[in-house]
């Protein structure tokens, strides 16, 4: 699944602040049929049993979708259920604590916060990053934006070697603005998950990127 990484334009989440969990197939199926390129599950303040439940449902929908599915900050979760990666923050520990509980082959990212800590992801071996937040975003609160004009410069040290997601605040009518600045592979929550059609919202995104040069 790792190879899948570099087709992935919008990184889609299923964020249970915005998802009904009766909805969760349902918003996970819109998001892989308006384009998006790889799924996770983000569930703040959930039960890990909980967590688990949802993932099962997300999980074969990606699959039927030939789409990686990572699960947000629990490796032992990812590995239990044969998730295709996990996604975890600065403090969430090593890659190589990681690795020791789902082994070489998953898809293991990071979140970034700075185009240092990008760099130490990339050095470290992370398969990808999380580039944000650009923006402030309510869905995930106390950061202060860094700003479209660090993702030139995050682009020009990491290049092509790892896919960089930029995230926070990014919305349909400032994707011009994030494409303009260098980004090129974005993750959008609200904007797509409050849209009245997820569906069409990603497919929108996803056609934007896709046009980029
Ligand atoms: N991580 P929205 S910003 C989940 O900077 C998350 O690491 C961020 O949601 C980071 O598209 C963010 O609604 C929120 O702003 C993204």
């Amino acid at each position: 699944m790792k190879s899948k990484l570099n087709d992935a334009l919008l990184y889609g989440i299923v964020d249970m602040g915005y998802t009904n969990s009766e909805n969760v197939e349902a918003v996970a199926h819109a998001l892989v049929k308006g384009g998006a390129g790889i799924i996770q599950l983000r569930a703040k303040g959930v039960s890990a049993a909980e967590i688990e439940r949802l993932a099962l449902l997300i999980q074969p929908v990606c699959k039927a979708a030939d789409v990686p599915f990572i699960v947000n900050d629990f490796p032992a979760i990812a590995k239990k259920i044969g998730a295709d990666g996990v996604h975890i923050g600065q403090d969430d520990g090593t890659l190589e604590q990681v690795r020791a509980v789902v082994g070489e082959e998953m898809i293991v990212g990071r979140s970034t916060h700075s185009p240092d800590q990008a760099e130490d992801a990339l050095l470290d071996g992370f398969d990808y990053i999380g580039f944000g937040p650009l923006f402030p975003t309510p869905t995930k609160k106390g950061r202060p934006g860094i700003g479209v004009d660090e993702v030139k410069r995050v682009q020009g040290t990491i290049g092509t070697r790892i896919p960089v997601f930029c995230i926070g605040g990014i919305k349909r009518d400032n994707l011009e603005e994030v494409i303009g600045a260098g980004a090129r592979r974005v993750v959008i929550v609200s904007d797509i998950l409050g849209a009245e059609d997820i569906f069409a919202a990603a497919q929108s995104v996803v056609d934007q990127l896709g046009k980029a040069e």
